[in-house]
């Protein structure tokens, strides 16, 4: 019998507590890298489980539950720096219960801190560095064998009090020769795995990681995993795939989830005709640096289905962007996000608040910008030094600890510039989100969106009963606390 291996998505501060209803509107996509793993380990004679806790509802116990009775072998687990602290308390409750088992860790926070991670969480076995799909088939093949598992490229482990690393294994070249992501092995896929709300036109959403990689070194951003060599599939293969995704799961949009889809002008023209030729009438949205469209392309890309692109913004002020080395400006932002609107393409700016250097200044320039710019969308997040970034290396050893591994998911400010304290960030960032969303204008497109694809209110009704019963239990247990 072929060995068994369960893929983990641990669960994790996706939401801060008190604000549950948001799960009715946020991003719930699957972890990709758990499903190429999956459908890489499956090709080599093994026999994987996804186990996605958050989008499965499942808290470390009945996660443990889970593994426990599955009883695999192996159990691999994908880790986000937000998911290490539950992650192993997680390895550890399954480890009690199931000896035998070998815990292997790998994904973005492994990339970028293995040795750390491996040396303080005693839990975790054997971490792999970096791109995994052959790197986790060798080992797996190598521990069947019984052979030791420092015959394989690409690990950390540890070695009596040790931590050592065996070299660092090849990049694929191309993605082409990578079996189809299993999505069939989710429960509840494609209706479980919905995108944020307004964030896509509505119907059967699936994502694609088309390429791998980025050159571009902006300082806040973690790029330890794929490194800076842009690897991808050919566009005829992304085309294939997108096809097997509409004939199979009844997919009608697709989300590019690569860092830069647009780095290749020849590349993204190719794909466009590809995708005429193959006539799947199919939506899709990716997200681009602003110094990558020209209106040419964007006109092209409108012509063949492209509904929305995600620009990294980040801020409306020069100076941050020069501190955060994005080698963009203001200026490039505004035209790229005019050239995409003007050829009929949804926009959403990705920006950030409290970025080292943050001033009250910047942020009124922030305001102002997005309130000029014709963008539909804003997403903010708070800013977090994640290890791997450049500026995680600067910033350490002022007042980031471990301990706020747990808190990094953009959603919390676990590090204030100087002259801000956490509740003045927040007032800003709340501030900041209700310039840019009480524009008649952004609202008045919401509504649109909606009547088109009623999908999106029946979320947004759900989220307002979820506000609503919170406000009642805050009114409750403030009611019971004046009775004491
Ligand atoms: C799509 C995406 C999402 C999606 C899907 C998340 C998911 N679970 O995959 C959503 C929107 C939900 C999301 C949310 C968040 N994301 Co996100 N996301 C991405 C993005 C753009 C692409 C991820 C992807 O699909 N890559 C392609 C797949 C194939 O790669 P992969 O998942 O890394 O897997 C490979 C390896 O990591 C490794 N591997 C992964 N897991 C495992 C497990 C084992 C056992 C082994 C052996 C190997 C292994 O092998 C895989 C195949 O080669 C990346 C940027 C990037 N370039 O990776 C950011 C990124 C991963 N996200 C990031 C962050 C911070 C978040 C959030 C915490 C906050 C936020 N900013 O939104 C949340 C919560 C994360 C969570 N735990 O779900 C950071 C992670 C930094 C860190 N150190 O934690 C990244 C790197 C962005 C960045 N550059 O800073 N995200
Ligand atoms: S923010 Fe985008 S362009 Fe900058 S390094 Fe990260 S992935 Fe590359």
């Amino acid at each position: 019998m072929s060995a068994k291996i369960v893929l983990l998505n641990p669960p994790y501060e996706r939401i801060a507590k008190g604000y549950e209803f948001l799960r009715h509107i946020t991003n719930r996509s699957p972890s990709l890298g758990l499903l190429h793993l999956a459908a890489m380990v499956r090709e080599h004679g093994f026999s994987p489980e996804i186990i996605e806790s958050d989008i499965a509802g499942l808290d470390e116990e009945a996660v443990v539950t889970r593994i426990v009775a599955s009883a695999p072998k192996y159990l691999g687990i994908t880790l986000f720096t937000v998911g290490v602290w539950s992650a192993a308390s997680i390895a550890r409750a399954v480890k009690k219960r199931l000896p035998k088992i070998t815990i292997i860790v790998g994904g973005p926070h492994i990339s970028s801190m293995g040795a750390e991670t491996i040396e303080r969480f005693g839990e975790f076995e054997i971490a792999v560095d970096g791109e995994a799909e052959w790197i986790l088939v060798k080992l797996l093949q190598a521990l069947e064998a019984g052979q030791p598992p420092e015959t394989v490229e690409g690990l950390i482990l540890r070695q009596e009090q040790e931590i050592v690393s065996t070299p660092r294994a090849a990049e694929l070249k191309s993605l082409d020769p990578l079996p189809l992501p299993a999505w069939d092995l989710l429960s509840n896929f494609p209706l479980a795995f919905q995108p944020a709300i307004f964030d896509f036109p509505g119907g059967k959403v699936a994502t694609i990681a088309a390429s791998r990689g980025c050159p571009f070194h902006c300082r806040f951003c973690d790029t330890s995993t794929f490194g800076a060599r842009l690897r991808a599939y050919s566009p005829g293969r992304v085309v294939e795939i997108m096809g097997h995704l509409k004939e199979r799961w009844g997919i009608g949009h697709i989300m590019f989830v690569d860092d830069l889809f647009l780095a290749s002008r020849i590349r993204v023209m190719e794909f466009c005709d590809r995708l005429e030729e193959a006539a799947l009438k199919m939506t899709w949205s990716c997200t681009a640096r602003v110094d990558t469209v020209k209106p040419d392309v964007l006109q092209r890309m409108r012509a063949v289905g492209c509904w929305e692109i995600s620009f990294g913004l980040e801020t409306g002020s020069d100076d941050l962007l020069k501190q955060m080395d994005k080698a963009a400006c203001v200026k490039s932002s505004e035209q790229a996000i005019q050239w995409a609107s003007q050829a009929g393409i949804r926009t959403k700016g990705l920006f950030m608040l409290g970025y080292p250097g943050e001033t009250e200044d910047s942020i009124e320039l922030t305001r102002k910008f997005v309130r000029k710019i014709p963008m539909d969308m804003m997403n903010l997040s708070k800013f977090t030094p994640y290890p791997g970034s450049p500026i995680y290396r600067d910033l350490y050893g002022t007042n980031i600890r471990a301990d706020h591994w747990e808190k990094m998911n953009g959603m919390n400010f676990v590090w204030s510039p100087d002259g801000f304290s956490e509740e003045v960030l927040d007032q800003r960032y709340r501030g900041l989100l209700k310039s840019f969303y009480s524009q008649r204008r952004v609202l008045a497109n919401f509504i649109k969106l909606g009547a088109q694809h009623p999908g999106h209110l029946v979320r947004l009704a759900r989220f307002g009963l979820g506000v609503l019963g919170s406000r009642m239990r805050g009114h409750k247990l403030a009611s019971a606390a004046q009775a004491r």
